[in-house]
This record gives C-alpha cells, sequence and structure tokens, in this order.
C-alpha cells in the first residue's frame, strides 16, 4: 500500500463521525500523490501526513449565558490549533447551530494549505460556536461573545493564535470579543483578532478582501485562458460578507452579478446586483438577523425570488460563484451547471463542492478555482491588518488593497506553476493543495519532530 493510502486508511479509521473533515484530508492527500511519491521514504520515516492530518492543539469549552428572560443557555465553543509550522495559528471563528468539531477540523485542515498560499507567516487554525446567532438580540450577542472569549482568551495572542471572524462573526462580535479579551488580559493587544472596526485598529479593505480577492482570482483564470471579466453574466450564491464583496468587484471589472441567494430560496435580477442601494440591502438582510434573501425582490421589483432553490439551476451564467457554505454544490448542482455550458466555476465559501461534483465538473472540462486558493484574500489581509498592529501604524486602503491584488496573482500563479510541474496540466485544484503543502511540509522536516 503507498503511503498516502495507508495514511489515508487510518485517518478513516480515527475520525469516522466527522465526514467533512475526512471529505477534505482525501481531496487534499489524493492531489499530493505525486509529491509524496517523490519524497516518500523520506516523509514516511518522519510520519509528516500523519502528523499534518493530526492538529497540534484541539480545545473544547463550555460557553454559558443569559438569555434576554433570564434563562441561562449553554454552547459549546472550540478552537483547532492545526499546525504552526509557518507562523502564529490563524483562522476565523464560525457560530452557526451545524457547528461541531468535524466542521472546525475541516475548516483549521484548508486553512493550512490557504494561509501558506498566500506566502505570508501564518499558520492553520479554526475557532467557533453552536451557537445561533440568528434572532438574537444585540444584548445576547455581546453576551455570548464575552462568556466566549472568557475562556479563549488564555489560548490566543498576536503571536500565538490570531481568531477572526467567519459565518456568524463580523466586525460586532469581533468588537465585543476584542474589548473582553482587553478587559481581561489588561492589555491592548491590537493584533489578537483581526477583522477589528477601524477605530481600535482593523485594516481598511478587510470587510471587501474576501470578494474582492474572489474576483481578482477569477480574473487571472479567465486571463489564463484567454477571456476576460468583462461583460459576463455571473451566478453567485449566498448574501453575506463574501457574497457582497464579490458582487462589487464584479461590477468594478465589468461584469454582472444576476444571482444572490439565502437558506429561502435564490433571487435573478437581471439588471445586476450592481449598485450601492442593492449592496446595502445585502448588508441589510444580513443585519436583519432572519437569514432570509427574499425581501431583496420586494425592495426591488425587476428582480425574482425562487423559492427553496439554488442559483446552480438558473442556466445563463458564464461564471459560478459558490459564497454561502459548505457542500452547497452536489452532484446534481454540478450535472446543472455543466449542462449551462459554462467553463469556470471559482469557489468562494469554504469546501463548496462535494468531492463527487468537483470530479464531475473538472471531467466536463470545467475549470474551477479552489476555495483554499481563491478566497484566501480575507485571511491574507489579516495578516496585513496584523502587520498593521505590529507596527503600530495605519495603512491606506490603497496601499492593502494593491497588495492584495498581487497576493491574488501570486496564488493563481504558483497554483498553475505547481500542477504543471506534477501533472503537466493546467489544474487548479491539484495545484493550490500542492503548492499550499510544499512550504509547510518544508517548514516541518527543518524543524524536526514536534
Ligand atoms: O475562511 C477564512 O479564511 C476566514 N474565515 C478568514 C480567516 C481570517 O483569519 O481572516
Amino acid at each position: 500500500m503507498s503511503y498516502v493510502d495507508e495514511v489515508l486508511a487510518k485517518v478513516k479509521e480515527k475520525n469516522a463521525g466527522e465526514p467533512e473533515f475526512l471529505q477534505t484530508v482525501d481531496e487534499v492527500l489524493n492531489s499530493l500523490r505525486p509529491v509524496i511519491e517523490a519524497n516518500e521514504e523520506k516523509y514516511k520515516k518522519q510520519a509528516l501526513l500523519e502528523r499534518l492530518c493530526e492538529p497540534e492543539r484541539q480545545i473544547k469549552f463550555r460557553v454559558p449565558w443569559v438569555d434576554d428572560n433570564g434563562q441561562v443557555q449553554v454552547n459549546t465553543g472550540y478552537r483547532v490549533q492545526f499546525n504552526s509550522a509557518i507562523g502564529p495559528y490563524k483562522g476565523g471563528l464560525r457560530f452557526a447551530p451545524n457547528v461541531y468539531i468535524g466542521i472546525i477540523k475541516f475548516l483549521g485542515f484548508e486553512q493550512i494549505f490557504k494561509n501558506s498560499l498566500t506566502g505570508l507567516p501564518i499558520g492553520g487554525g479554526k475557532g467557533g460556536s453552536d451557537f445561533d446567532p440568528n434572532g438574537k438580540s444585540d444584548a445576547e450577542i455581546m453576551r455570548f461573545c464575552q462568556s466566549f472569549m472568557t475562556e479563549l482568551y488564555r489560548h490566543i495572542g498576536p503571536e500565538t493564535d490570531v481568531p477572526a471572524g467567519d459565518m456568524g462573526v463580523g466586525a460586532r462580535e469581533i468588537g465585543y470579543m476584542f474589548g473582553q479579551y482587553k478587559r481581561i488580559t489588561d492589555r491592548f493587544d491590537g493584533g489578537v483578532l483581526t477583522g477589528k472596526g477601524l477605530t481600535y485598529g482593523g485594516a481598511l479593505g478587510r470587510a471587501e478582501a474576501t470578494g474582492y480577492g474572489i474576483v481578482w482570482y477569477a480574473e487571472e483564470m479567465l486571463k489564463y485562458n484567454g477571456d476576460s471579466l468583462e461583460g459576463k453574466r455571473v451566478a453567485i450564491s449566498g448574501f453575506g460578507n463574501v457574497a457582497w464583496g464579490t458582487a462589487k468587484k464584479l461590477t468594478d471589472l465589468g461584469a454582472k452579478c444576476v444571482t444572490i441567494s439565502g437558506p429561502d430560496g435564490y433571487i435573478i435580477d437581471e439588471d445586476g446586483v450592481n449598485t450601492e442601494e442593492k449592496w446595502q440591502c445585502m448588508l441589510d438582510l444580513r443585519n436583519s438577523g432572519q437569514n432570509i434573501v427574499a425581501p431583496y425582490a420586494e425592495r426591488f421589483p425587476n428582480a425574482k425570488f425562487i423559492a427553496g432553490k439554488k442559483p446552480w439551476e438558473y442556466a445563463d451564467a458564464d461564471l459560478y460563484i459558490p459564497c454561502a457554505t459548505q457542500n452547497e454544490i452536489r452532484i446534481e448542482d454540478a450535472k446543472a451547471i455543466v449542462a449551462s455550458g459554462t467553463k469556470y466555476v471559482c469557489e468562494g465559501s469554504n469546501m463548496p463542492t462535494t468531492n463527487e461534483a468537483l470530479e464531475y465538473l473538472q471531467s466536463n472540462g470545467v475549470i474551477v478555482g479552489p476555495a483554499k486558493a481563491a478566497n484566501a484574500g480575507g485571511v491574507a489581509t489579516s495578516c496585513i491588518e496584523m502587520g498593521q498592529n505590529a507596527g503600530k501604524t495605519v495603512f491606506s486602503a490603497e496601499q492593502v488593497l494593491d497588495q492584495l491584488h498581487s497576493i491574488m496573482v501570486n496564488i493563481h500563479k504558483a497554483c498553475a506553476d505547481a500542477s504543471m510541474k506534477y501533472y503537466g496540466e493546467y489544474d487548479l485544484v491539484k495545484g493550490a493543495n500542492i503548492a499550499g503543502f510544499e512550504k509547510v511540509a518544508d517548514a516541518m522536516m527543518a524543524q524536526g519532530v514536534v
């Protein structure tokens, strides 16, 4: 049995109840085969892959809080510190009812390669809670965030582990957590959290960064294939921070975003989600705490709401960009996307495509930009924010966004070059895994058995 197969079998046995984690490990390790085979003896002796698949540390804790009726509620908090070979653990916090250790581990594992791809010195980590922010009052959100940080603070720090937002955690939640961290520790450690407000250390451009980065990555994909975004019709899913930044940058670059979506269904807006008013509407929908997009069609009567469906059935797009959540493109969705005749899918959300759907898209000639490369602009800008905080300075929006743009161009090139080198073809999915892995593997080997 090859070393990769041996490790895959062990990981499957050991993490049987964590399908999302197994999904990403399976996808990543399979694509690393040629690199592993070239170094098999050395890597096997050092148990490099076993170490890579085992988090350095996992923290699980009780988060008690009092709701507005005086009732005590209890949630579970998590922080998985996955890999610190190239820098302090870095990655977001997700608050969503379906969060359990398997989700945090899949996100943390992906984060290792993503952070490596940025070219910046950040390791991989992820955390969160099964707390559902929808329908909660502002006071409840604050009490939850304070309780969460009352345990988390002892495990994080600007040189140790630097959380940020993910689904359910935006600038408001980061603010409440930062306040509590500062109160407990009596330190203004600006760089302990990223995605902060602009008045207390946040970076200009961080809010837009994930979406902007995705579109810049998509632009590189199209350019490489002799194409451009100008005049393209783009179907995206989601309506949160990632979808918002994506819709804005698509408009900037002359493309038209024609769909957005929520758990209740999707919106078709043939005029384009392309005005300040429409982007503000996305923010309002997010802030409503209802987690629905239907009201968009009431506010903009030319738009149509399709209940209970996903935008992948919309056939008239040149490019599809999932920006909602994991496994939102399943095999039947991949079939619809292929049937539309599109050439491109660029992943915005983390692991939006099941492995079966991914295989179907690629084997039918669709060029896929993988999330760990395409959405790396968010965490890259977080690292710029860490640098700003450490240097006791403030960067201009232009400084941040110019750097972000060149990071995205470099990531695309690193993915393309790595897949050419090991597979002799342009496959960004494999290339991202390989390019991300090589740097981490080298650092792990250099640092001995730790
Ligand atoms: O998935 C991600 O890369 C994020 N949620 C952002 C992580 C970060 O540390 O900015």
